[in-house]
């Protein structure tokens, strides 16, 4: 297997300490669930490496990265700093990592949030993230274990999670967020009957 040294030296120097372990902890639970799902292994491995390659850059150099690219910021994205990583992230990882492959791309564009329609490899980033050893809240067990058995099951436990913590704190939720949840509810409810 290809180690991505070039991805772990980039991002020793952009992530504290406690980021970079978890990036690599994130990396380690994405390509473990890749082979438990059938998913490609090394793109999941490196899609979890550099899923939070901006989380430690100031608010104000992200804001920057956004205008360099043209992105507009909808109403919710500007009053909600912890989404805009996830689309900073996509964009440095395209500028300098020169990373193509769209599939890894969008993993990384959509973790936070979540969104309808995600791809295999979405799923596995975005659950991976919350399923990896470094995390220490109270459910951590219950979806590690949850993921092991369906993998749709965990992402819509993890959607339901931060949907009620978010509004708990009375938070904007992003449509993202709102129609992943609802999507797979809806699946699951009508599984139910
Ligand atoms: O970057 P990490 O900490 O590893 O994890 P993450 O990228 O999933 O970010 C988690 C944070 O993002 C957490 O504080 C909740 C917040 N978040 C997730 N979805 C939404 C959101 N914040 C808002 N305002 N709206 C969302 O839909
Ligand atoms: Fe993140
Ligand atoms: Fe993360």
């Amino acid at each position: 297997m290809n180690h991505y040294e070039k991805d772990k030296r980039l991002l020793k120097q952009r992530l504290d300490e406690y980021r970079y372990r978890h990036s690599l902890a994130v990396a380690e639970q994405a390509s473990h669930l890749a082979k438990r799902y059938g998913g490609d292994i090394e793109k999941a491995y490196r899609a979890g490496l550099l899923h939070d390659i901006t989380k430690n850059d100031s608010p104000d150099s992200q804001l920057a990265c956004l205008k360099r690219a043209g992105v507009t910021l909808t109403p919710i994205e500007q009053c909600s700093p912890k989404l805009w990583h996830a689309i900073t992230g996509a964009l440095v990882a395209q500028s300098d990592l020169s990373i193509e492959d769209g599939e890894i791309v969008s993993a990384i564009r959509y973790h936070t949030t979540g969104k309808a329609g995600m791809t295999l490899l979405e799923k596995i980033i975005y659950i991976a993230d919350y399923t990896s050893a470094d995390r220490t809240y109270p459910d951590a067990q219950t979806v590690r274990r949850l993921v092991e058995e369906d993998l749709d099951k965990a992402v819509l436990y993890a959607l339901s999670y931060t949907v009620s913590h978010l509004s708990a704190r009375q938070v904007p939720i992003h449509p993202d967020t709102i129609e992943a949840y609802n999507e797979l509810s809806a699946i699951r409810t009508g599984k139910e009957g």
